[in-house]
């Protein structure tokens, strides 16, 4: 830790001027500290003159979201570093172009993404994205399969598993989205009128229990591919011809169904908070219309790409057998379902929240949408198994939302 500094907004333009010829002579800088997000700082440089920027980004020694009290793997940056090198080839630029990475100041530089917003707020000012369910499915399909045993050397899989090894952040999962959410007290935060809710409907459902128990299991124990680790929509930038993932801080080894449920839950979230937030009208419907065309488009292109890519990309002997295909594209549909529905449960009841659910003004609206999404979300959970086509999603939004 010796040489590490937190960086401000004075420090950080002559920090990444030694580190690389980035900008002009004749630069003219600004500088803004823009970090939203639980763990880090996050700083736009921009040389206004020749209108050039970048983003650098630093590893805070805790989480920032709690405090120093939370102390965090300050070294998770060069696992970042790692998986959008990755990322970038496997998916021809579908994540920002890193620059550099500082194992002295834990701190990256990266492309600045700066006609892009984050997506989550782009959908919070009910703004449409045509290609988004296209290019998002290219970049699970991509990121997913091809890291996979399928695919990939076995021995150079596993030497991958060992590499992105990653305890700390995965331990934040296992406990803010698997275990804290099910239970009463921990981290867990909530609105009073919610708390009886809670009690009822989540914590004392024990079948609901053994099933996220189930998920949680796999979670830790199902190396199948190299995860994101945290695809919400606050992961992912937008604009109406493109999509960016960024940010995979909690990259692993775990279940693809990991990245495909935590997003499709942050959609279904924001079609709640749209229902909740806006009367009854035009730009209602048309947000609706968009959010129900991306959850059914994500799982029925996921699903359709894989099935088609395997058989290009497929190496291991036995996965070539007739049918294993279909059974193992099956099985990671149906994990999917279950992990949106603990998605949307700890992003009601635990930890960290989403701005689509708490920012629904109203206090008896918010309530109540709260409590539909508690409900759709053991319905996920509990009927998993059945929940594997776009379809199927769709009926059960329009049943219990
Ligand atoms: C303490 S970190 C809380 C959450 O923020 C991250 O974005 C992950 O979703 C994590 O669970
Ligand atoms: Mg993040």
């Amino acid at each position: 830790m010796s040489k590490y500094v937190e960086l401000n907004e004075k420090t950080v333009v002559e920090y990444v001027n030694n580190k690389m010829d980035f900008f002009a002579p004749d630069a003219e800088y600004v500088c803004n500290e823009i970090g939203d997000g639980n763990l880090n700082l996050v700083f736009r440089v921009k040389d206004t003159k020749n209108n050039k920027s970048l983003i650098v980004k630093q590893a805070l020694p805790y989480v920032r979201a709690a405090g120093e009290d939370w102390p965090l793997d300050i070294g998770r940056g060069e696992i970042e570093t790692h998986i959008l090198n990755i990322e970038y080839e496997l998916t021809d630029g579908l994540v920002p172009k890193v620059y550099f990475y500082d194992a002295d100041m834990y701190c990256m530089a990266m492309e600045d993404l700066d006609n892009y917003i984050i997506m989550r707020y782009g959908l919070l000012d009910y703004n449409q994205y045509p290609y988004f369910a296209d290019q998002i499915s290219d970049f699970l399909v991509k990121t997913l399969l091809l890291t996979s045993d399928v695919v990939m050397g076995h021995k150079e899989k596993k030497e991958n598993v060992k590499a992105f090894i990653n305890p700390e952040l995965c331990e934040i999962t296992e406990d803010l989205v698997y275990t804290e959410p099910f239970h009463i007290g921990a981290r867990n935060d909530m609105e009073e009128a919610l708390v009886k809710f809670h009690k009822e409907e989540i914590v004392e459902d024990e079948e609901l229990a053994r099933e996220v128990a189930k998920l949680k299991f796999d979670f830790m124990n199902n190396a199948q591919a190299l995860l994101h680790g945290d695809l919400h929509t606050g992961s992912i930038f937008v604009n109406p011809e493109s999509t960016k993932v960024i940010d995979p801080e909690f990259a692993f080894y775990g279940p693809m169904a990991y990245d495909i449920g935590a997003l499709i839950a942050n959609l279904i979230m924001n079609y709640i908070s749209t229902k909740a937030s806006l009367e009854e009208g035009q730009l209602r419907s048309k947000h609706e219309k968009f959010l129900l065309d991306a959850i059914r488009d994500v799982v029925d292109m996921f699903k359709s790409k894989a099935l088609e890519l395997w058989d290009e990309v497929v190496t291991d002997k036995m996965a070539k057998t007739k049918g294993f295909k279909e059974y193992y594209i099956n099985d990671v549909l149906v994990n999917s379902a279950g992990v949106a529905g603990c998605e949307m449960v700890r992003r009601t009841v635990g930890f960290a929240h989403v701005k689509d659910l708490d920012g629904i003004a109203n206090d008896e609206k918010r309530i109540k949408a709260k409590k539909e999404n508690l409900h759709l979300a053991k319905i996920l959970i509990k009927n998993r198994a059945e929940i594997v086509t776009g379809e199927e999603y769709l009926r059960l939004i329009e049943k219990y939302l």
